[in-house]
C-alpha cells in the first residue's frame, strides 16, 4: 500500500529537525505494510507535542485530555473491539500524568498498541523534567539538575506483566518500523518506548546521542524469558533496542466476552428511536 494513503496534508506545529516527524513516518510504513485499512484504526493521543501526531495523519483519532489517553482508548475498545486501536503520546502524558493508566492497562491488557514518544522532557511545556528525564539533567525549572531517579518504563512494564514490551528510537528506523508491526500484530497491549528527540528543549539526549549510546537487543535473546528481558531492560550503558519480551495472554475483551453472555455490551444492545430519543431527552 502506498504510504501517502495514511498522509494528511497540511502543516505540523513541530520544530524542523524535532524526532516526532520521523516516528510519525515509522507509523506511516508499519500502517502501510501491513495494508490496515483507514476505517479499521482508530488512533488516540494525551496532550503534549507527540499527543499532536495523530492529528497529522489522514486517520480516525481522539484526542483526551493530558494523561488520559489509554482510559479512553478502552473505551473506545470496550465499544468497538472490531477497532485497530493506536495510542501515540509522549513520555510525560503516558509515565507522568497518565502514570496510573499506564499500570492499570498493563494489568488488563487490552488489545491495543502503545507507542511512547520517549524524549526524555516535556517538550509542549518548555523543556520541565519528565519522569524519564536523566539525573542531573538542567532543566528551565530544575536549575539545579534533577535529583529524582528517572523511571526505566520498560523495566517496569516486565515487571508489572505486560505482554509486549520493546524499545525503539528515532536513530533505528528501520528496526523500530518493524518492532511497530509486531505490536499492532500482537495480541494484547503491546508498549513500545520510542527514543525521540527534542531538539528544542533536550540539548543532552540528542539524535546523535540517542545513537551512540544505544545498540540491538543481542539476537541470542529469547523473548519469552523473562527475567531475561528484565536484566537486559535493566542496561543503560549502551541503553538496548528490541523486543524484549512477548507472551500470550488473555485480553480484556475475552473477559467481557464471558460477560457478554448475561448482559451484552452496549453496543450489541439495539434501541429504538423511541428510547434513544427519550435518553436524550432526559440530558436536555
Ligand atoms: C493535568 C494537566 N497537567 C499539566 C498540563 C500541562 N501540560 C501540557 S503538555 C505537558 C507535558 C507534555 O509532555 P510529554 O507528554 O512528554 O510530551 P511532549 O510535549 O514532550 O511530546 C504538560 C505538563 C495539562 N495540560 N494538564
Ligand atoms: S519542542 Fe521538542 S518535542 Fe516539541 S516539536 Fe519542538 S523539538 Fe519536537
Amino acid at each position: 500500500m502506498d504510504k501517502n494513503y495514511w498522509n494528511r496534508d497540511g502543516e505540523t506545529a513541530w520544530c524542523p529537525g524535532c524526532g516526532n516527524f520521523g516516528i510519525r513516518d515509522m507509523v506511516m510504513d508499519a500502517y502501510s505494510d501491513l495494508n490496515l485499512s483507514k476505517d479499521k484504526v482508530i488512533m488516540v493521543s494525551g496532550v503534549g507535542q507527540a499527543a499532536k501526531a495523530p492529528q497529522y495523519y489522514d486517520v480516525n483519532y481522539f484526542n483526551g485530555l493530558h494523561g488520559r489517553a489509554l482510559p479512553a482508548a478502552l473505551g473506545i475498545h470496550t465499544a468497538n473491539p472490531e477497532m485497530k486501536i493506536i495510542v501515540q503520546s509522549g513520555d510525560g502524558d503516558i509515565y507522568g500524568e497518565g502514570g496510573n493508566h499506564f499500570l492499570h492497562a498493563i494489568r488488563r491488557n487490552p488489545d491495543m498498541t502503545l507507542l511512547v514518544h520517549d524524549n526524555m522532557i516535556y517538550g509542549l511545556t518548555k523543556g520541565q523534567a519528565a519522569p524519564t528525564t536523566q539525573k542531573g539533567m538542567v532543566t528551565s525549572v530544575q536549575t539545579q539538575g534533577v535529583f529524582l531517579e528517572p523511571i526505566n518504563p520498560v523495566a517496569m512494564a516486565i515487571t508489572m506483566g505486560a505482554t509486549f514490551v520493546a524499545r525503539g528510537s528515532i536513530s533505528d528506523k528501520k528496526g523500530t518500523t518493524e518492532l511497530i508491526k509486531r505490536g499492532i500484530e500482537h495480541k494484547g497491549l503491546a508498549i513500545i518506548d520510542i527514543f525521540q528527540n527534542c531538539v528544542s528543549f533536550n540539548k543532552q539526549n540528542t539524535f546523535a546521542w540517542y545513537k551512540n549510546n544505544s545498540e540491538a537487543i543481542p539476537v541470542s535473546h529469547d523473548p519469552s524469558d523473562k527475567m531475561k528481558a528484565l536484566e537486559l531492560a535493566m542496561r543503560t550503558e549502551p541503553w538496548l533496542l528490541g523486543l524484549f519480551y512477548q507472551e500470550e495472554g488473555s485480553t480484556f475483551a475475552e473477559h467481557l466476552a464471558t460477560r457478554d453472555e448475561i448482559h451484552p455490551a452496549l453496543y450489541q444492545q439495539k434501541r429504538s428511536t423511541e428510547t434513544l430519543n427519550k435518553i436524550f431527552d432526559d440530558y436536555r
